[in-house]
């Protein structure tokens, strides 16, 4: 198994540019412009914080500093500022855009099963529980959009990515050192702590552009865990400086893209899109997905597409497409977090979607997340509502019916405010529909709502069910 924390590169290459001192070491002054500037141009991002803050108290010398730079860059290594450095450094570094920066590991360890599990077994005073998942999620979904790996949730026993926040010594022999300095390390792939994530629990982790953002070094710290090295590309997640990174519509750079490929090749859906057509495994059904008893957990349109959930699973068909026509399924492309969600919704005309997993909402624009989760008490719910079974939206009366139980509460997507006069009973108001109501998507002035196997088609003008289809039927069974 390969240890990999060998704390001292990343911070090294940076730790030079804040270096006022030993000018001795520098040839000439025009060279220590020269250098100084290319410092500041290559290390130095803005809004972004350095490493060689963290941990410009000295240590180690100069010399030994820049050793570990020429080595880095696979240069000859002196200790001087010499003439190979130098021209390292005058090299126009982003006008060779076809080289690959990205490293590996020595013998090129990697992950030898597509479905990899993890497990967040300490967390961190610094955030909820809940942040801490979503970063975590985020972040190797970061990676699985490129690749075809699947990383699936344990909360029990030994995952192969086991993530925990750590304080000082913890027992794999590479303490954390207190706030800054080391933020988190990772091992490489392998059996044992291979692929395991420590995060330094001394550091102030945030969700934010303050402190560290756990989703931006978690996100690094997984291209470790899964046989990535440190890039020498700047724009690379996988270059050793830290640069706040948003999570919401983050795409992975075209280096660490490359990297990832390299060792687990492309992966043929991206964001839940095919890249190539969908072969289905087993001939033409997949019959654990078709049986009679098959329910949605949530039904709603995205762009101009159906989408049905349930469990971690999810169908995408095209509204016009004939039935009979099997649908893509998949699991691993959509973020996580959309696993076992209990109802959705479209506003067509904001472009924007709306997904509900317990008290939490979540806004998408198409599949890309728009934001943090939220609170569904921003609704106007009272309290006493800690999940929504259904939500379907109405296009002309501007209207979004939640459904809770036998009741359903209604919002005025104009004013964004609950109307009075609800909860009403579902029953009274829907003649014909009964039974708890799952889903419900309104399609061509129908609305169709999912109860358990059955879904009903109901005819708002005649205020009457005028038809009811096995659920499965939805998607090609
Ligand atoms: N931790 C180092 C890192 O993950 C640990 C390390 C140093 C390392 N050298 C290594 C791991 C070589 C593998 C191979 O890079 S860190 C960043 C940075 C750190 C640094 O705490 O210094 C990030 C953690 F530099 F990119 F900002 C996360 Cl994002
Ligand atoms: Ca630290
Ligand atoms: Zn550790
Ligand atoms: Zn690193």
């Amino acid at each position: 198994m390969a240890v990999l924390p060998a704390p001292g590169l990343a911070v090294l290459v940076t730790a030079w540019a804040f270096s006022t001192a030993a000018p001795s070491l520098l040839a000439a002054t025009n060279s220590y412009h020269l250098a100084q500037a290319y410092l500041d141009k290559y290390y130095t991002k803005k809004g972004g914080q350095q490493i060689g803050e963290m941990v410009s108290r000295g240590g180690s010398s100069m010399v030994k500093k820049l050793k570990e730079l020429q080595a880095f860059f696979g240069l000859h290594v002196t200790g001087k500022l010499d003439q190979p450095t130098l021209e390292m450094i005058q090299k126009p570094r982003c006008g060779v855009p076809d080289v690959a920066n990205y490293r590996l590991f020595p013998g090129e360890p990697k992950w030898k099963k597509n479905t990899l599990t993890y497990r967040i077994s300490k967390y961190t005073p610094s955030l909820s529980a809940a942040a801490v998942d979503a970063a975590v999620e985020m972040a190797l979904c970061a990676w699985s959009s490129a690749v075809p790996l699947t990383f699936v949730r344990t909360d029990v026993g030994e995952a192969d990515i086991m993530v925990s926040f750590e304080t000082g010594d913890h027992g794999d022999s590479y303490p954390f050192d207190g706030p800054r300095g080391t933020l988190a390390h990772a091992f490489a792939p392998g059996e044992g702590l291979g692929g395991d994530t420590h995060f330094d629990n001394a550091e102030t982790w945030t969700l934010g552009m303050n402190g560290f953002n756990l989703f931006t070094v978690a996100a690094h710290e997984f291209g470790h865990a899964l046989g990535l090295a440190h890039s020498t590309d700047p724009s690379a997640l996988m270059y050793p400086t830290y640069k706040y990174q948003s999570p919401y519509g983050f795409q992975l750079p075209k280096d660490d893209v490359r990297g990832i490929q390299a060792l687990y090749g492309p992966r043929r859906t991206f964001l839940g899109k095919p890249t190539v057509p969908h072969i289905p495994p087993h001939g033409p059904s997949t019959p654990e997905h078709c049986d009679s008893s098959t329910s949605f957990d949530a039904v709603t349109m995205l762009g101009k597409e159906l989408l049905f959930f349930r469990d971690r699973i999810f169908w995408r068909r095209q509204v016009h497409q004939p039935l009979g026509v099997r649908p893509s399924t998949t699991t691993s492309s959509f973020p996580q977090l959309m696993a076992n969600v209990d109802a959705a919704y479209q506003v067509a005309e904001r472009g924007t979607a709306y997904f509900f997993k317990g008290p939490h909402y979540w806004v998408t624009r198409g599949f890309q997340m728009q934001g943090p989760p939220q609170t569904i008490y921003d609704f106007g719910f009272p309290r006493s509502v800690q999940r929504i079974d259904a939500a379907l939206h109405l296009q002309e009366a501007q209207r979004t019916l939640f459904f809770v139980g036998d009741e359903h509460y209604s919002y005025d997507e104009k004013k964004r405010k609950m109307e009075k006069d609800y909860p009403k009973n579902t029953e009274e108001e829907f003649s014909g529909v009964n039974g708890q109501i799952d889903a419900a998507v309104e399609l061509n002035g129908y609305i169709y709502f999912f109860s358990g196997p059955k879904s009903f088609k109901y005819d708002t003008e005649k205020e009457d069910v005028v038809g009811v289809v096995k659920s499965s039927s939805w998607i090609g069974c």
